[in-house]
């Protein structure tokens, strides 16, 4: 029994000091450690990661760069005004025609020319792309999520205008590299004689059944930081229930566009906890949002009640 501690006793090594003066055997077990762990970091390198994009092909140098969103404090984007580090391109399998669906590839590439695709972007309530679509008139909204295509970077869906016009598609997307909002834009025109559609400041509306209003604040001027109050109710006299279900991760997502569809603002809820749904006789929830220019604006609401998503516009003037 002595004989095998003082076996082992010897075997010990005393520390880093005693390195140089290890045995050839544990010279040799110690080279063996070290070599299984250079394989093993070597072969975790090796495994694709995701992402072969670094913030770099997202910089934007120059004027009018893209100010990226903090998303605790909504603000309208002005991405037309802005240069994209990220170049959109737009292909349909047929022309776009009014009330008929066409099938879209959207190429999605840095300003280097990388294609940008599924393992570059982080999921973003819920999705990867989130495309926000607008009609001139903007009264045509639809809120789309592409899938990846075949090739790097190309991102396919479908979609029906109801309208004809130069529509505007807003991509919403976060990069792994970056981890902030970033945003980017393409057109393509659905042929027709595009109607003048003189809106009106509204704040009511009745839809399914249903009755939406959004309270704005009691002057909504640009420049400051607003509150609105999206309040949903059943129309008629006797009231039932509207248990608003969660939609993207959110109960609502409200998107606000100028009339020149210079960009826009993407707001969620205040009451972010899923688990605590509103009221189900009067739901009513809470956004912020900046908007820095006057003028008059769309606020769309998205929602969704027994499975189905509602979209519901609104009009609102931005004071000076
Ligand atoms: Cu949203």
């Amino acid at each position: 029994m002595t004989d095998i501690l003082d076996k082992l006793a010897t075997e010990q090594p005393d520390g880093p000091a005693a390195n140089p003066l290890l045995p050839p055997r544990q010279k040799r077990q110690a080279a063996i450690i070290t070599a299984l762990a250079l394989a093993l970091y070597f072969f975790l390198r090796w495994l694709p990661t995701g992402t072969s994009l670094n913030h770099m092909d997202f910089r934007v140098t120059g004027k009018g760069a893209l100010e990226f969103c903090d998303p605790a404090n909504p603000q309208f984007i002005p991405v037309i005004a802005a240069k994209s580090p990220v170049a959109l391109m737009l292909k349909s399998d047929t022309p776009p025609v009014k009330n008929h669906e066409s099938h879209f590839t959207l190429t999605m590439r840095t300003a280097g020319g990388k294609p940008i695709g599924p393992a570059d972007l982080l999921v973003s309530h819920t999705q990867k792309l989130h495309l926000l679509i607008v009609d001139p008139t903007l009264s045509d909204y639809q809120h789309i999520h592409p899938e990846p295509g075949r090739r790097a970077g190309d991102w396919e869906f479908a979609f029906t205008p109801q309208r004809p016009g130069a529509y505007r598609v807003f991509a919403d997307f976060t990069p792994v590299a970056t981890s902030r909002g970033l945003y980017a834009a393409a057109d393509f025109t659905v042929p027709g004689e595009v109607a003048t559609v003189i809106q009106t400041v509204n704040t009511t509306s009745q839809v399914n059944n249903l009755n939406f209003e959004l309270v704005p604040p009691g002057r909504f001027r640009a420049g400051i930081s607003a509150d609105l109050i999206l309040r949903i109710e059943s129309a008629g006299v006797e009231k039932k229930p509207v248990p608003l279900e969660p939609v993207m991760g959110a109960f609502a997502h409200v998107v606000a566009f100028d009339e020149q569809r210079s960009g826009f603002a993407h707001l969620h809820p205040q009451q972010l906890d899923l688990s605590q749904p509103p009221d189900e006789m009067k739901p009513e929830l809470n956004f912020k949002v900046l908007i820095p220019n006057p003028g008059r604006y769309v606020i769309w609401a998205q929602v969704k009640l027994s499975g189905e998503e509602v979209f519901v516009p609104f009009w609102v003037d931005v004071l000076p």
